[in-house]
């Protein structure tokens, strides 16, 4: 790297991180097994139609966005310039009708883990739903074949094989901040742990 562009980079580098060109794997737990033919993404809670299931067809026809963006893991490891391809959740949102109550939604993944955000932060214009990752599909172990991405948190809200959205009036905590890790996790405001 050229010195201005290292420069620039280290602006990009949260407090307390540092750069890694590997994309490492960070996952508790074993790696589902997922079967596209029987792959559902369903959302459910407080909205209209109680409760909408699609498949992974109806998914892949919905309007495609890429994501490019840097990814910072609480363990300390920063990946800068991911680019994320697949469904904005802007748009994924689209297919259901929130109650006007709803604040909050848990994101549920095959396998048990959850992460919580505010709706509104889901609602940005840089939240992916992502099935490939720098120009190829996801591998099984980085979440194939749907994660969530939320570039502005700690990449442990960045939810591997999500399968469901949950939409609530009050907020809750999903798997990691059960376990002590920071309930908004902005890695500028080193919000590592509560
Ligand atoms: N379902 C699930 N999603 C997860 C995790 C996990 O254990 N299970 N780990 C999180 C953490 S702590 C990080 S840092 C990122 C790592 O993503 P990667 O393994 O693709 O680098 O995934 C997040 N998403
Ligand atoms: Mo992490």
């Amino acid at each position: 790297m050229r010195q201005k562009e290292k420069d620039s980079a280290t602006q990009r580098v949260p407090p307390g991180q540092v750069l890694t060109a590997k994309f490492p794997v960070l996952t508790y737990g074993p790696v589902p097994a997922v079967d596209l033919s029987q792959w559902r993404f369903t959302f459910w809670g407080l909205i209209a139609e109680g409760r909408v299931q699609i498949t992974w067809e109806q998914f892949r026809a919905l309007p495609q966005s890429q994501v490019q963006a840097d990814f910072h893991c609480v363990t300390r490891w920063s990946r800068l310039d991911n680019l994320w391809q697949g469904v904005l959740f802007r748009d994924l949102v689209k297919l259901v009708t929130p109650l006007p109550e709803v604040r909050y939604v848990m994101v549920h993944c095959l396998g048990g883990y959850s992460t919580n955000l505010p709706l509104a932060a889901l609602l940005d214009d840089d939240v992916l739903l992502a099935h490939s990752h720098d120009g190829a599909t996801l591998s099984p172990d980085h979440g194939w074949p749907l994660r969530l991405i939320v570039p502005k948190r700690y990449a442990w809200k960045s939810a591997k094989w999500v399968d469901g959205l949950e939409f609530m009036a009050q907020d809750a905590k999903g798997f990691w901040e059960r376990y002590g890790y920071h309930n908004d996790g902005d890695p500028w405001r080193e919000e590592r742990f509560s």
